[in-house]
């Protein structure tokens, strides 16, 4: 798919400055540094997310609005898991992620960013349990593929799947900047997006 026409709408460090709902949301989730911004900026094609080597780069939940496909939201928050943040911050995290999913807005999926090299690590796996709780769909992204030899990706990619991963679509690998993948990222966000506005998730491939 062609690139999308995007813009920042929105950044806010409390529920105080979430922006109010205006259309549905694509919520991108997972570790500190597992490569939430570079994903968005790759989608988006340009440089619009801060990106970091270091852990902890977004501290805020960033709204970036497409104009395409019907209009809609790419949603890039803090990563979890860091582990140079203290107890307080984490609760700190937790609160405002529970504020920005309970109240009410149009989130169509989340988008769940796992690093391939390790899998699902167990605060992955408390994210899972969490968002299955409200039967929040997601979307298994494996990041960083292009640092695994070839030959690994397929058995550990199986094994992963066999390992029971839920994911509206089969789990897609990412690679970075020189993401080829994009384009065809775009075209699924979109067709998952109107899939589940549809109920017709099975539509999609
Ligand atoms: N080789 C490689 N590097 C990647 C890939 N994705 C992200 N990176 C690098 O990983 C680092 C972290 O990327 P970010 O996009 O800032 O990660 P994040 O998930 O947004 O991190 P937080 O904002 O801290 O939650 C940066 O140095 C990126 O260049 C990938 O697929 N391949
Ligand atoms: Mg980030």
């Amino acid at each position: 798919m062609k690139n999308w026409k995007s813009e920042l709408q929105c950044t806010a460090f409390n529920a105080a400055q979430l922006p109010p709902p205006q259309g549905p949301e694509v919520v991108f989730v997972g570790r500190s540094n597992v490569g939430k911004s570079t994903l968005i900026n790759a989608l988006l094609a340009k440089k619009i997310a801060k990106v970091s080597s270091k852990p902890g780069k977004t501290r805020s939940i960033n709204f970036y609005r497409v104009l395409d496909g019907g209009g809609f939201f790419l949603v890039d928050l803090p990563g979890y898991g860091y582990a140079a943040r203290g107890r307080e911050e984490r609760a700190g995290w937790w609160r405002l992620v529970n504020e920005y999913f309970g109240m009410g807005r149009e989130i169509s999926f989340v988008v769940h960013l796992v690093d391939f090299r390790h899998g699902p690590l167990a605060n992955d796996d408390e994210l899972t349990a969490w968002l299955d709780g409200m039967d929040m769909p997601r979307l298994v992204v494996f990041t960083k593929g292009d640092k695994l030899p070839r030959g690994r990706s397929k058995a550990l990619y199986q094994k992963y799947v066999n390992d029971g991963l839920i994911s509206v679509v089969p789990p897609v690998i990412t690679e970075g900047k020189n993401d080829a993948g994009a384009e065809r990222l775009r075209g699924l966000v979109i067709q998952i997006i109107h899939a589940l506005a549809t109920g017709d998730a099975g539509g999609v491939n």
